[in-house]
């Protein structure tokens, strides 16, 4: 569709940034709190532990008010269950409320709405010797540390996000260090998706208690969604692009506004002998939890073409390898990479959000989006990257088109606000407005700086999206 005229971002659009716990905060066992797996998992070679990270944890006042100073409407930070019940259940670290509390209190002296992701790759290490999401006890693990946040801030906290990427959690769950299947289990894939399927019953009571003990408050999913292409027009690569995205996809959000499994998906898992086990009053719960909005995480589309029976599954969140019997993955040739091999295509975000929403109709805000690269702190205390700036305006604009196309937006969070510990390539990969002087091993001052793309998406808050010229003033 050409458009003759492009729609405005809606008035009250929520611009800001995200960030979670065990990526940003360090302090991981500090103040009582209890190891996540995490910090119990072995870190990719050459990659730093994630004790310190960003510090956070003793810096939210400054990151909060350099947040303010560009403009933020909303900060999409993470709850560290195992920093409020250091075992997982039971006793809750008064500690961690307190500092929750801090931080949910210091964004909204900002004008700054907090946005809330309640379980973000980091299961508490003692709910992991228990069996972790294989164990059906997990729901209800989950919904109490549910309640445990609605009780003590859901007075202040109006917008929730239940898990983030549990996709990305099932498909490639070893790269980002979560995936735990007990030891001697036969049947992989069916483990996988019975852990998979706990996860969507929790997430489905949990909209429901939301719902119930904070009627003001919204609550939604948080996947990452990437739209798979077909390689071409061969028929057999559209069946193999279906395939993908129902896999990679529409599994997550079908059952978060529908409550029913994707039908492509659940005859892949008969034909696996993994179709997981319902309990007891599953089924109700998958249809009685329901999303205000839909979050998503975007960063690049994904390409298939048929498969030929040999791929092999795994890769990160964005480089898939395929999966055998569904779909080859193939590298787009009109895209670019970034640094870190992960496709760039910002007319892809647009292609991904007029699909969310013409399948779901539910208003979308944006969670996650950035560049990873490698920055340089200059000798006059600034980082240039415009390349984050190039990355950033024509995602923007492609969600402004997306908008003229009748896409419901609320809100846009890239990833991330601060410099942070990326899930398995370390410090090195950053993605931040907000520079922190660390390197992998090294913890240099840990000082703030402010990036080019600090002012410039400052400018580009003023102006609630008209301006996203690469023009700035640095102040
Ligand atoms: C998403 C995760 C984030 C984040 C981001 C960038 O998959 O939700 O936690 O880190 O991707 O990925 P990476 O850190 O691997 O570069």
């Amino acid at each position: 569709m050409l458009h003759k005229q492009l729609k405005p971002f809606p008035e009250n659009f929520l611009w800001g940034a995200s960030t979670s716990a065990y990526q940003v905060e360090g302090a991981n066992l500090e103040d009582g709190k209890g190891p996540s797996c995490q910090d119990v998992k072995k870190v990719p070679e050459g990659t730093s532990e994630l004790d310190v990270c960003a510090d956070q944890y003793h810096r939210y006042k400054e990151d909060i008010a350099l947040m303010a100073e560009m403009g933020f409407k909303v900060y999409r930070f993470s709850i560290s269950w195992s920093r409020i019940l250091p075992e997982g259940t039971g006793a809750v670290n008064p500690k961690g409320i307190e500092y929750y509390n801090n931080v949910i209190n210091e964004c909204l002296a900002h004008d700054i709405v907090p946005l809330v992701t309640m379980f973000h790759f980091d299961m508490p290490a003692a709910l992991d010797q228990r069996g972790s999401w294989s164990n059906p006890e997990s729901v209800d693990w989950f919904v109490n540390f549910a309640k445990v946040m609605f009780e003590n801030f859901g007075d202040r906290v109006k917008y929730w996000l239940t898990i983030n990427e549990q996709n990305m959690l099932t498909l490639v769950g070893p790269m980002i260090g979560t995936l735990c299947i007990p030891e001697g289990t036969e049947n992989v894939l069916k483990e996988t998706y019975q852990q998979n399927h706990h996860m969507l019953v929790a997430q489905a009571k949990v909209m429901a208690l939301c719902h119930e003990m904070l009627p003001e408050a919204k609550i939604g999913p948080a996947p990452n969604i990437a739209l798979i292409y077909p390689n071409s027009n061969k028929p057999e690569d559209t069946i193999a692009a279906q395939n993908m995205n129902a896999i990679r996809n529409w599994l997550y959000l079908d059952m978060a506004v529908y409550g029913k499994y994707n039908n492509l998906v659940w005859s892949y898992l008969e034909e696996h002998d993994a179709c997981p086990e319902f309990h007891e009053g599953d089924a109700e719960a998958l249809a009685n939890g329901h999303p205000d909005f839909i979050g998503f995480n975007y960063y690049s589309t994904g390409t298939v073409e048929e498969s030929d029976g040999t791929e092999t599954g795994g890769g990160d969140q964005q480089s898939s390898r395929g999966l055998a019997g569904v779909a080859k993955n193939v590298k787009n040739p009109n895209l670019m990479k970034t640094e870190f091999g992960w496709e760039i295509d910002p007319v892809g975000f647009r292609n991904t959000l007029r699909e969310v929403y013409s399948r779901y109709r539910l208003p979308i805000i944006i969670t996650e989006n950035g560049l990873g690269a490698y920055d340089t702190l200059t000798e006059d205390g600034r980082v240039h990257d415009p390349y984050r700036i190039k990355y950033l305006q024509e995602h923007i604009k492609q969600m402004r088109l997306a908008i003229t196309d009748g896409v419901e937006m609320m809100g846009y969070c890239p990833w991330s606000a601060v410099d942070l510990v990326s899930t398995h390539e370390g410090v090195r990969k950053r993605y931040g407005f907000i520079y922190v002087d660390r390197d992998e091993f090294d913890l240099r001052t840990l000082d703030r700086y402010r990036k080019d793309s600090f002012f410039w998406y400052k400018k580009v808050i003023a102006s609630n999206g008209e301006d996203l010229s690469p023009e700035f003033t640095a102040e």
